[in-house]
């Protein structure tokens, strides 16, 4: 059986479920056609899907047309999810890319073409929603041609248009496909020479794939079907023709033209490009051959985590086969598996098979340690295929559980939701003492912890991350304290004096003695050191901790009786709190070095947005038609920035950012900071 993996990818709301939809319906793969608006959808299962009416994880949609097995991987269209995108074109032969007819082509379709090219994919064109208000084929496909690619081009033409969209023409055949039932048809009369003239540009795009059959055009030939149709095929997994189809996936037209297309097309999985891995012992490349004789190999490329069912791991095997109830060997992490019963799964449904062969995708529960983009091998000979490459998630918000039963439950199921999505991290923040989520969005972590509820019972709440503000002195003084409680019983008795001094940025902590002729004697200095270090932990301006200075211990005074260890330390944290207080002392804030990647066009408005976030523009690189933008910012006014850019933007840019330094805060925003901390300790 003929085998095609094949992606829908498109910007939001594009209709690539209620393609997929469609598509299973027309295949007999399921009876009833469910809709995006009833919630009641294969791909779109889970309830925060079905409430939110959008696709969040990739879907796996087997079905059967005519003698080939379709792997169709229904994607989710918002920016938040490109993780999915990124694990579907990593285990795909060919994209449908799905563009509306009333809105052309949108921010997110630039951005999945760029993503499908990147994985150097062949793919095609669905323009869907040919039936709605202001759907408009032809300045679509000039948007198309415009933004996407020249090389673009219909293989159907659409018969009406909005409520009059009646059927299609396929320019191969030259016949028009109308009704309800699709049915077969003549041209229409009015279509006839816009048709020959489309199918004429077809026919000398195609056949610039075999100098024999663009000899024989140019020599005034015939190009019969059967030529052509090879031609479309060869110049298509070349990437040298990127189909357009037409249709519409509420009206299910162009449905059986699509499924047609795929079949016809895209590449099978031993067309889809040498598959290149690496030997596990020896690092050295290797080829592996996509038939079932060969030694297997497998890539996991998405995992779930069902409340009930457990674990699941969907994979792509790339050679030989896999048995259900046999051992495999992860490469990545160098342990043994043990693969159960293996299943396909049709959204949630979960068919059992025997065995998985070479270009075919299928899923197994509760491995033990096999994570998102392991290769999982046979043993003998075993190979590395190339990973999943995973946005960074950069926009981060602290989580707390809601009650002390959450808190527990949290700890295990975060790290089985971050399984499922790699594209969010999860770590925990020393300096404030918060765990911090980050994700690509806000609407990424709001989906998480709407998932985290409704599938694990646990209620968390998401707030902004505290600051890491500490605190230094600006000048060096010297502080004295005698902590001395001399009445009835054993009495207490320490006395310091000592210079506190600042030390340059990122000096960190110094303690030292200059003490002389046994002021204080030797045993007492460590207490001294505990005392002042302790009380660094806070700092004198809003309690923050102290850092980059140097403590030095000059002078004090004992008694043979009252010292003490304990006597010292007081008097120590005492003195120190003086000292700083007596220091000029300062608040100092993080901050980042941000990259900032936009369209050239951006760059004004990404500085000005700068400045006003107190940022410093450093560099700036032009970059083919992009602006690379160096700048360091306050932590304090990029927490955000994720959803800043975006707005900014419309999506078209992106960042990466990390600490760099520590630097004083302004005095003005030190006093709002000061505020705050204590309208906190009131709440
Ligand atoms: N009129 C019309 N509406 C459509 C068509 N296809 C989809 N829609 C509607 O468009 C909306 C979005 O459809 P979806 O199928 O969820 O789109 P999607 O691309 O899967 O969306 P995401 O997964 O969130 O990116 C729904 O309200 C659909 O009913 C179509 O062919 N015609
Ligand atoms: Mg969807």
């Amino acid at each position: 059986m003929q085998i095609r993996n094949v992606g829908l990818v498109s910007h939001q709301g594009a209709g690539k479920t209620s393609l997929a939809e469609s598509m299973l319906f027309e295949t007999g793969t399921t009876d009833r056609l469910g809709s995006v608006d009833n919630g009641s959808t294969v791909s779109d299962f889970d309830p925060v899907e079905v409430e939110r009416k959008m696709s969040i994880s990739l879907s796996l949609l087997p079905q059967r047309w005519k003698e080939t097995k379709l792997n169709i991987i229904d994607t989710p269209g918002y920016v938040d999810f490109i993780g999915e995108v990124k694990s579907s074109l990593r285990v795909i032969e060919g994209a449908v890319v799905v563009v509306c007819a009333a809105s052309g082509v949108e921010v997110g379709t630039e951005r999945v073409w760029a993503d499908v090219e990147e994985a150097g994919l062949p793919r095609m064109v669905f323009v869907n929603k040919m039936d709605r208000d202001n759907a408009d084929f032809y300045s679509t496909l000039e948007t198309i041609q415009s933004t996407l690619s020249t090389r673009c081009l219909p293989l159907l033409l659409p018969v009406g248009s909005q409520a009059d969209f009646a059927g299609v023409v396929d320019l191969v055949e030259m016949k028009a496909y109308l009704g309800p039932d699709m049915t077969e048809a003549a041209i229409p009369g009015d279509l006839q020479e816009r048709c020959e003239a489309a199918r004429e540009q077809l026919i000398e795009a195609a056949v610039e794939v075999d100098d024999d059959l663009i000899s024989k055009y140019l020599d005034g030939g015939e190009i019969t079907n059967d030529e052509l149709r090879g031609a479309i095929r060869r110049s298509t997994i070349a990437g040298q023709l990127m189909p357009v189809l037409v249709g519409s996936a509420l009206r299910r037209v162009g449905i059986r033209q699509l499924l047609d297309a795929i079949c016809s097309w895209l590449p099978s999985p031993d067309e889809g490009g040498a598959l290149l891995a690496q030997d596990a012992t020896t690092g050295e490349p290797v080829t592996l051959k996509p038939d079932p004789g060969s030694p297997f190999s497998a890539l996991v490329f998405k995992t779930t985590a069902d409340p009930y069912v457990g674990k699941i791991s969907c994979f792509r095997v790339y050679s030989g086969a896999v048995s259900s109830n046999s051992q495999v060997w992860n490469s990545s992490k160098k342990s043994l598996e043990r693969f159960g019963q293996l299943f396909t799964l049709l959204g949630k449904t979960q068919q059992s098979v025997s065995e998985l062969g070479a270009g075919d995708i299928g899923a197994v529960a509760r491995l033990e340690s096999t994570a998102t983009g392991d290769t999982v091998c046979t043993r003998d000979g075993p190979v590395v295929l190339d990973g999943i490459e995973f946005p960074r998630p950069n926009f981060g918000l602290s989580i707390q559980p809601n009650t002390k039963a959450d808190l527990d439950k949290m700890s295990t199921v975060l790290p089985r939701v971050c399984e499922e999505d790699p594209s969010i991290q999860v770590r925990r923040e020393p300096d404030t003492n918060e765990f911090i989520v980050s994700g690509m969005g806000d609407s990424h972590l709001d989906i998480l912890k709407e998932r985290m509820r409704r599938k694990f019972g646990v209620e968390v709440r998401l707030a902004a991350p505290k600051i890491p503000y500490k605190e230094t002195v600006a000048v060096k003084t010297k502080a004295e304290h005698k902590h001395k409680k001399q009445s009835g019983g054993h009495g207490q008795y320490g006395h310091v004096i000592m210079e506190v001094e600042p030390l340059p940025r990122a000096g960190g902590f110094e303690f030292g003695e200059k003490i002389f002729g046994g002021a204080i004697p030797r045993n007492y200095i460590p207490s001294v050191e505990k005392g002042v270090v302790e009380a660094k932990q806070e700092g004198v301006v809003a309690g923050y901790p102290v850092i980059d200075i140097r403590v030095t211990l000059v002078d004090g005074s004992f008694h043979a009786v009252d010292s003490s260890d304990i006597a010292f330390k007081i008097a120590a944290s005492q003195a120190l709190k003086k000292g700083l207080t007596q220091g000029q002392p300062l608040l100092l804030e993080p901050i980042m070095d941000v990259t900032i990647t936009v369209p050239d066009s951006y760059t004004g408005d990404i500085t000005s947005d700068l400045s006003t976030k107190r940022g410093r523009v450093l560099g700036m690189v032009p970059e083919g038609g992009s602006n690379v933008i160096q700048a360091q910012v306050p932590y304090a006014e990029v927490l955000g920035y994720a959803i800043d850019l975006r707005s900014i933007t419309q999506g078209r840019g992106t960042f990466t950012m990390e600490f760099s330094h520590y630097e004083e805060v302004p005095a003005h925003v030190t006093q709002k900071i000061v505020n705050e901390g204590k309208k906190e300790d009131k709440e």
